[in-house]
């Protein structure tokens, strides 16, 4: 399993969740953001990156090996994950007891969570609009 904890990722995304967590919460009430991974480790990385092509049903929809059991462009160690503490984090929401993956609350979280120091994923050309990381941190 990979890692949720905030202690886990690099100490700019550690002061600056918080911060965006308490003000994006207080302008959008019934909706909490929080986090499903900070650290994954070159092994899982490797087994997500293996996903088309292991032979099994990854996402449990009865198929095996489609082309959405791709989830990662990226090998071990290619990914900000893969560090420890973790140069990215990836999040969602909860509405109202519900987990919510819309797009409009990545964009709205995004207004808070952008620094000059932290990147997000929904401004890329292939979008990964979960995903924030530290910029600059193949340096
Ligand atoms: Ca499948
Ligand atoms: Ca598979």
């Amino acid at each position: 399993m990979s890692s949720r904890k905030l202690t886990d990722a690099h100490i700019i995304l550690q002061q600056q969740f918080p911060i965006a967590k308490e003000k994006f919460e207080k302008d959008n009430k019934g909706v909490e953001v929080f986090i499903t991974c900070s650290y994954r480790s070159p092994q899982e990385q490797t087994a997500l990156y293996n996903q088309p092509f292991d032979k099994k049903d990854n996402d449990g929809d009865g198929r095996i090996d489609e082309a959405d059991e791709k989830v990662t462009q990226a090998k071990a160690l290619q990914s900000p994950h893969n560090y420890l503490p973790s140069f990215a984090i990836d999040v969602a929401f909860n509405v109202n007891g519900k987990l919510d993956w819309s797009s409009k609350y990545f964009l709205l979280f995004s207004k808070y969570m952008i620094t000059d120091k932290i990147e997000w994923g929904g401004t890329w050309k292939f979008k990964d609009t979960p995903h924030y990381e530290i910029k600059g941190w193949k340096k």
